[in-house]
């Protein structure tokens, strides 16, 4: 069974998220999707919409996603592919280069990021319509 592992908030889910994670469950078998928590998501400057139990309720129920699991650091993926045996690490390509480090114990995939969605523009375009 060939395991892949993904990273990030998943903060008001949208089209761009789903997209990737599709992918990311197409290169192999079984998808584990880490979740920041709200206290990493503090260190990533983010603050989420969504708390982190609301956040892993709703990846846990997307189709291509095997299991979910917390990010609490930036220091744990290593780790992470030995614990849970990945053989694929996979992020969007806005992360290009940053977790080549993992080369040296799975491979490592950037998928390209899905042009005109985000978390960002979602928050902006309510707020543009609540002012009108
Ligand atoms: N993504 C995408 N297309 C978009 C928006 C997001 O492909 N239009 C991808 C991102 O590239 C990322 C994943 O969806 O791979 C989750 O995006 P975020 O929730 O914004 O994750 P991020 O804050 O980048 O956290 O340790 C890694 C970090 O936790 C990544």
């Amino acid at each position: 069974m060939k395991k892949v592992i993904t990273y990030g908030t998943f903060d008001l889910l949208h089209w761009g998220h789903i997209n990737l994670l599709k992918r990311a469950k197409d290169l192999g078998d079984y998808l584990i999707v880490a979740i920041s928590s709200d206290e990493f998501n503090a260190l990533k400057n983010k603050k989420s919409y969504h708390s982190f139990d609301n956040r892993k309720m709703i990846l846990e129920s997307i189709r291509y996603v095997d299991e979910v699991i917390a990010e609490e650091n930036w220091e744990q993926k290593v780790t992470d592919v030995y614990k849970h045996n990945i053989d694929t690490f996979v992020m969007g390509d806005d992360w290009e280069g940053e977790f080549d480090f993992l080369k040296d114990h799975c491979e490592v995939v950037y998928l390209p990021r899905t042009v005109g969605i985000s978390t960002t523009k979602i928050k902006k375009d309510l707020l543009k319509v609540d002012s009108r």
